[in-house]
């Protein structure tokens, strides 16, 4: 029988902690399972001496089956290729992008092994999803061991313009290879425009609303942006006010305003920026000095990458330096900590802020915008202060929207948010929580799977030029 094939680099599986973790794809992986059951596949997380043993594990109606990685697997496809690589150029950090042939080489590896793994279980009308840049070619390598599958995949981290694209090197080995997916979904309208673009400059193919024709073959991008649980994050966020640590952090505020900043510790996120427009805004609006406080929340992630240790460390001492200069023996303008919560605590510390402040320089999506916005109180909501160059803007328009890399203007959007009358407040909530209502995980996933399994003749018709 037909059944529904996630492929993605790290794979979920349910264990006492699943409740505490949840992450976004966590959440977007199960919407994609809801009444439909089948096989979530991808690395285990393991990283193994030498061989790679494969794990089996159903509950519910998903079967896991993970892949341990070998060191130089783990090495060369994930902290090299895609996450020194890849990742950078597609944020549009052409700067920071480390290439070797050897870990280009490692990339293609995995995605090989996997392709090999898959196609001991795939069936012929089973129907594939991949998800995200470490896995760009793997179509390309079910198709070579002749699998005819409807398979999509959807990007969720930004796509640049082919000026950009063309820097990453043998990118025409690994771009024109999205071409084997039956759907390319991006998360917003810029990031499939550009992917087009670079189909029509670099492979000389062009589209009629985004219907692609290659070898014969319709090839469909789409714009699907990634959405939450809206209600359910709305809820918990309800409930999680009264937990004790919300609690907690509430008294030890005494009476000041709260600005919330909550992201993984990368260089896309722009926290260095916005540690810069908080010292500015503490400069121009004395007002407010020793009456708000910014708790940045930063857990630490791919910690043995260079590029991470260096902004780990340079936000530490940004962050003791401006608590240095303004700060008083009784207030500590910046409380930085290097922390994971759970969903719930997160979602009850969103709720007691009067700011979220979310300024990354790029971003594919950002659903710490999205979360935040779910979590406050309609009746009297804090206010988002949003970057434009995060994917959440194109939906979040009622967000106090910011260029993060002009520290005056986000300083100024900071003293707009605290100032704003509460019945502007409720309308640019009320505006952003009806969309994200509408567009959530649910709707998301739907209608990526129901337009992957669109009819290929009726595509075909469509895209013939
Ligand atoms: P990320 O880069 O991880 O995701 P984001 O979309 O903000 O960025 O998602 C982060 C998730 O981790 C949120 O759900 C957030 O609540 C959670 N999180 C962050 N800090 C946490 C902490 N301290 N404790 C617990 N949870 C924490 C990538 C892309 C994004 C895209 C998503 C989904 O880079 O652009 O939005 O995938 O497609």
């Amino acid at each position: 029988m037909a059944q529904l094939v996630v492929v993605s680099n790290r794979v979920a599986v349910p264990d006492k902690a699943a409740s505490q973790r949840a992450g976004g794809l966590e959440v977007a992986v199960n919407a994609a399972f809801k009444d439909r059951s089948g096989i979530w596949f991808g690395w285990s997380g393991k990283i193994t001496a030498h061989t790679r043993i494969t794990t089996q594990k159903a509950h519910d109606n998903i079967t896991y089956i993970t892949l341990d990685l070998s060191r130089e697997d783990h090495k060369e496809y994930y902290n090299g290729f895609a996450n020194r690589v890849l990742w950078p150029i597609l944020h549009y950090r052409v700067d920071l992008a480390e290439f070797s042939q050897r870990d280009l080489s490692g990339y293609l590896r995995v995605n090989n092994h996997f392709a090999d793994e898959l196609h001991k279980v795939l069936g012929p009308d089973d129907i594939v999803w991949v998800h995200d840049y470490h896995l760009m070619p793997l179509a390309k390598a079910l198709r070579e061991r002749g699998h005819a599958n409807h398979i999509g995949f959807f990007l969720h981290i930004p796509c640049p313009p082919p000026e950009m694209l063309t820097a990453l090197p043998h990118h025409d080995l690994l771009v024109p290879s999205l071409c084997d997916y039956d759907l390319v979904g991006f998360q917003t309208g810029d990031d499939a425009f550009n992917f087009s673009r670079y189909l029509a400059r670099e492979c000389g193919l062009h589209n009629r609303d985004f219907n692609f024709m290659v070898d014969g073959r319709t090839m469909r991008v789409g714009v699907f942006p990634v959405g939450i649980e809206t209600e359910a994050f709305a809820r918990l966020a309800r409930d999680s006010e009264r937990m004790p640590l919300v609690r907690k952090v509430l008294v030890s505020l005494a009476g000041r305003a709260l600005i919330i900043g909550v992201d993984r510790l990368d260089y896309s996120k722009g926290m260095l920026h916005r540690l810069a427009a908080f010292e500015a805004f503490l400069k121009t609006h004395s007002q407010w000095r020793g009456k708000v406080t910014y708790l940045q929340i930063a857990p630490k992630s791919r910690a043995e990458i260079p590029e991470y240790a260096d902004i780990a460390a340079g936000i530490g001492a940004a962050a003791g330096r401006i608590n240095g200069a303004y700060g008083e023996a009784e207030w500590t303008p910046i409380r930085y900590v290097n922390r994971a919560y759970s969903r719930a605590t997160l979602a009850g510390l969103y709720r007691a802020a009067r700011v979220g402040l979310v300024t990354p320089l790029r971003d594919g999506m950002n659903l710490v915008a999205k979360e935040y916005v779910a979590a406050q109180d309609p009746d009297d909501p804090g206010v988002l202060i949003l970057s434009q160059f995060a994917g959440a803007a194109h939906e979040c328009q009622e967000a106090l929207l910011v260029n993060p890399y002009d520290p005056d203007s986000v300083a100024a959007a900071i003293g707009q948010a605290l100032a704003m009358p509460l019945a502007e407040r409720r309308a640019r909530h009320k505006a952003m929580f009806d969309v994200l209502a509408r567009h959530d995980i649910q709707a998301w996933a739907d209608r990526f799977l129901a337009d992957l399994q669109r009819e290929p003749e009726l595509l075909g018709r469509v895209g013939r030029l």
